[in-house]
């Protein structure tokens, strides 16, 4: 600073004693140059305040879309979770399956304390069971729009395979699809954030008729499909609410462990998924894990209920 003072004083000095009028020196290139100079100052001041207001509003835009503006690990949210009281699974000791229920028993036996339950007859009658195969997912998403990789509402699960989206999927070749012998094995999961798709799926399933007063997100069901021997390793969802889930091929175990903080006080459950058999379970409070059993491929559809 010192410095600087020391030369401007010294070129203040040569000025005065050089006579130069001041207009002569208005012309002066350096001057030219340095009054560039603070209009490029000024002007990248300004692209950066747009810069920044672009990414405040793009930010807000984010936010109303149910976003988030940092990504979080999905583990830190379960890391975070306030613990269970464990009156979801004291004194439960397996996972009843039931036929012909009302609305009015369901809710007061098993949504209310939050037990797992499977319904046998829950989705029997359903068209999909008979019509979703692997063909069936694979013309109807080439049929629609895919484009699942702009919607951040889309989510793929590809567990143990090497595929990075739906697409891939329905790329494989159609022994491995088939779960041919010496083919590589694989189990998919992902959920259907297509209006089209999900209106289309939804003229082969309904919703489950115990659930008579609930709503239910037809854009946002989910399906898991894949072969004997894989399925989702045991975790716990962070998801909005309770989930039910259909089986409507093949056999799948499902695992359910209490959360830790109830280990000494709760069991761990098994139940094998027949089709036409519908699980109900807060996938938020119960630990789960699936296994699909022994023969054909395991489809299922789910969807979260309110
Ligand atoms: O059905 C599966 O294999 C996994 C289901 C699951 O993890 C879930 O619904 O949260």
């Amino acid at each position: 600073m010192e410095k600087a003072k020391e030369q401007f004083a010294e070129i203040l000095c040569k000025f005065n004693s050089s006579n130069i009028p001041v207009e002569k020196l208005e012309k002066l290139r350096i001057r030219k140059k340095l009054s560039h100079h603070e209009k490029r100052k000024w002007c990248l001041k300004v692209f950066c305040a747009a810069l920044f207001t672009y990414f405040i509003l793009s930010k807000i835009h984010l936010i109303n879309t149910y976003d988030c503006i940092l990504d979080m690990p999905s583990e830190i949210p379960r890391l975070f979770r306030s613990p269970e009281y464990c009156d979801i699974c004291e004194g439960v000791s397996s996972i009843p399956k039931i036929s012909n229920v009302t609305s009015e028993e369901f809710l007061e036996k098993y949504i209310k304390p939050n037990h797992p339950v499977v319904v046998a007859d829950g989705a029997r009658e359903w068209p999909a069971l008979k019509l979703f195969n692997f063909d069936f997912f694979k013309q109807l998403y080439s049929s629609v729009e895919m484009n699942r990789n702009k919607h951040r509402n889309c989510q793929f699960f590809p567990y143990k395979t090497e595929f990075e989206s739906l697409q891939e999927v329905f790329n494989m070749s159609k022994d491995r699809a088939m779960l041919k012998p010496g083919e590589k094995p694989w189990y998919i999961g992902w959920n259907n954030c297509n209006d089209e798709a999900g209106r289309y799926l939804k003229k082969f399933y309904d919703k489950p008729y115990f659930f008579s007063g609930m709503v239910e997100n037809i854009a946002l069901s989910w399906i898991f499909m894949g072969g004997p021997g894989h399925g989702a390793h045991m975790h716990v969802d962070n998801v909005r609410y309770p989930s039910w889930q259909a089986q409507l091929k093949g056999r799948k175990l499902w695992k359910l462990a209490p959360p830790p903080e109830c280990y000494y006080k709760c069991q761990q459950l098994e139940v094998a998924m027949e089709p036409g058999e519908i699980i109900v379970l807060d996938t938020n409070r119960w630990y789960h894990q699936t296994i699909v059993l022994p023969g054909e491929i395991s489809i299922t559809i789910g969807s979260e209920f309110d």
